[in-house]
């Protein structure tokens, strides 16, 4: 039986149930042997928490990505999230050149933007690199946000079809093969994701959930991934993806005390089923 091996390159918030705390568990979930490269140490996440630490890793990545090219290292898969430095996109551009097998998938979640703002330590330098490491993804994964500071178009909460379709137009020209578009909502109390694959628009609408949480974007970005590589469609993992973290809000519904992530753990189970 084939056993896959990806490669996740993102940050390990110590407190705070985003990137790696939620990644690895997912995609292990998921039966992908999953390896990690982490981006920064922060002590918590950056939305919500004040005077957090951040050690940036930038500088250890071209001694590691020596190593293991040394040791002929290569993944079936490589899915980058929240990145330490504009200088670390270029590192991990190489990394996935040099690391990923031949036909094996780069899923880019361009983890930088929510609520039409950029996260606290990223400005426009950054975006400008993020859309270099975009156009050498197989699947961009942004949410609406990321995806207008990375086409340079407005934001807006309220938008048709035409909006859409012009955004993912504009993702594809910067050189994503495939855009995953999370968080589109065309009527109230549903929203979805728009699957662009093979030039083939799909969208999967699902129930809008009031109390939304921070971190749900690695929870979807994780188990796309972790369906994706175990053989589903991306139509298929993209819809297994915006049920599991469906269900994952519902479970933190009402945790005033958890308002800083989404507790993905009680539905786990549930994950491995739709596999
Ligand atoms: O969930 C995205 C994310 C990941 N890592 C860190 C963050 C955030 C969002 O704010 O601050 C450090």
């Amino acid at each position: 039986m084939s056993y896959p091996k990806i490669l996740t390159i993102q940050d390990i918030s110590c407190v705070g149930q985003c990137s790696l705390t939620v990644a690895l568990p997912i995609i292990s979930a998921c039966g992908v042997e999953t390896c990690i490269l982490p981006s920064a140490v922060l002590s918590t996440h950056t939305a919500g928490f004040s005077g957090f630490t951040f050690r940036d890793l930038t500088d250890d990545m071209p001694a590691i990505s020596k190593h293991w090219q040394k040791e002929n290292i290569k993944f079936d898969g490589i899915y980058t999230g929240y990145l330490g430095s504009t200088k670390q996109i270029g590192y991990v551009i190489d990394i996935i050149k040099n690391h990923n097998k031949d036909g094996a998938k780069a899923i880019i979640d361009p983890a930088m933007a929510d609520n039409g703002k950029l996260y606290p330590l990223f400005d426009q330098e950054y975006v400008e690199a993020m859309k270099g490491l975009c156009a050498c993804a197989d699947y961009v994964v942004p949410n609406i946000t990321e995806a207008a500071f990375l086409t340079n178009m407005e934001y807006k909460t309220e938008y048709d079809r035409a909006y859409i379709d012009k955004m993912v137009e504009k993702l594809v020209a910067l050189g994503a093969k495939n855009v995953i578009l999370t968080g589109v909502s065309y009527r109230a109390g549903y929203t979805g994701i728009v699957v662009f694959e093979n030039g083939e628009y799909n969208y999967y609408e699902h129930e809008f959930l009031p109390n939304s949480c921070h971190g749900t974007g690695d929870i979807y970005a994780s188990a796309f991934t972790g369906a994706l590589v175990r053989g589903k469609s991306a139509f298929n993992a993209a819809k297994i993806a915006a049920d599991y973290t469906v269900e994952c809000i519902k479970q933190t519904a009402g945790e005033e005390n958890h308002w800083y992530g989404a507790k993905f753990e009680p539905a786990l189970k549930t994950l491995i089923e739709m596999l």
